[in-house]
């Protein structure tokens, strides 16, 4: 298991690479070019920067979160070849830099969604929430405008200007859009992608939907165990292969994590870590990543990652925002609680293998 912590670049995050270098066991950065929009090639020369600004600080770039795909190839329309191409010529780049593997998703329009981006906790600390009626009963500009009130400065990941800005036209292209529809074209994007992500030694990790249900009316197809098998025979590559997010596919509480990790292991080139706490109605809060504060159990999830002889990249998620941080950081993307989680799954991870 190879340890890395999300950055979100130079002048885009509070954290400093290195403040990431000293939390034990980091070996990269998980990185992206943020201001690059979704179907653009991404430039050599600056994947080059990124490269020589994590090495500096002894850090690899090993892991891409995320090179977005644009919507057009979700909603299969003909001018997806072209930005199919460009995906194509990104991950070349990306290779000839070092790149070994790249987060992507394929929900339409939003990426993840909550409600309340600092809800506070019995303890004083706030984290990200999500409350089910009231998503319900929101209009997605309503949603909208309150994440992008309490983001502060920062632009967050699935909520970037470029996309918000068009967000009625891509609401409106997916009218009478169909979870069939949506799997065709990702069947379209990985026979076009995989055998070149191969050539380039490039694995495909695809994040599941957070959360892992159908939202607004729009279609999602990554939410469970049954999905996740459909998507990994469509191209059986281990090229094509996944990010497993526990806290995604944990919010549904007939998701068993550990049970996804033993069957899938081979597949899975990525994994999220992180805890949330499912109430009786479906309401859900991420807590701190300890067992005890959340409905997943995080021993046996690493466990079971043990079981399968997991060497693949884990970072830790989403974390509260504690010790006064909240309005330093990007939301969910705070220094201490993913710090502290690092040394909570190391924790674990170390005495597993002791006593094996
Ligand atoms: C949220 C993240 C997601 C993830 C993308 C990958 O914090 O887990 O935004 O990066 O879904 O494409």
């Amino acid at each position: 298991m190879k340890m890395v912590f999300r950055w979100f670049g130079e002048g885009n995050d509070n954290i400093s690479l290195d403040q990431i270098r000293q939390i034990p066991g980091v070996e990269g950065a998980v990185w992206s070019l943020h201001d690059i929009s979704a179907g653009a090639e991404w430039p050599c020369s600056r994947i080059l920067e990124v490269k020589k600004q994590c090495e500096e600080s002894g850090l690899n770039i090993d892991v891409v979160e995320s090179v977005n795909v644009h919507e057009d190839i979700k909603l299969g329309l003909s001018t997806r070849d072209k930005y199919i191409d460009n995906y194509r010529k990104t991950l070349k780049n990306l290779s000839k830099a070092g790149a070994k593997v790249i987060c992507y998703n394929f929900m339409p329009v939003f990426d993840w969604i909550r409600t309340d981006l600092h809800k506070k906790l019995s303890d004083g600390s706030n984290a990200m929430f999500y409350d089910k009626s009231e998503l319900e009963n929101i209009s997605s500009d309503e949603l909208i405008n309150r994440i992008l009130e309490s983001s502060g400065n920062f632009t967050i990941p699935g909520w970037e200007p470029e996309r918000l800005s068009v967000i009625k036209n891509t609401f409106k292209a997916y009218e009478g859009f169909t979870e069939e529809k949506l799997w065709s074209n990702l069947e379209y994007f990985l026979k076009c992608i995989i055998s070149v992500a191969e050539e380039y030694g490039i694995k495909m990790a695809i994040h599941p939907d957070d959360p892992p249900w159908s939202l607004f009316g729009l279609p999602r197809i990554v939410s469970n165990r049954n999905n996740i098998k459909k998507l990994l025979s469509l191209v059986d590559s281990e090229y094509n292969g996944l990010t497993l997010c526990s806290g995604s596919l944990g919010s549904n509480k007939e998701n068993n994590i550990p049970e996804l990790v033993r069957e899938f292991g081979k597949r899975i080139h990525f994994a999220h870590i992180r805890n949330v706490r499912i109430y009786d109605n479906g309401n859900f809060i991420e807590t701190s990543h300890r067992t005890k504060d959340g409905s997943l159990d995080i021993y046996e999830i690493l466990k079971a990652y043990y079981e399968v002889g997991f060497d693949g990249y884990v970072r830790p998620d989403h974390g509260r925002h504690i010790w006064g941080e909240e309005t330093r950081c990007r939301p969910g993307y705070g220094l201490y609680d993913r710090a502290l989680g690092i040394m909570y799954i190391l924790g674990i991870w170390d005495a597993i293998t002791r006593n094996k």
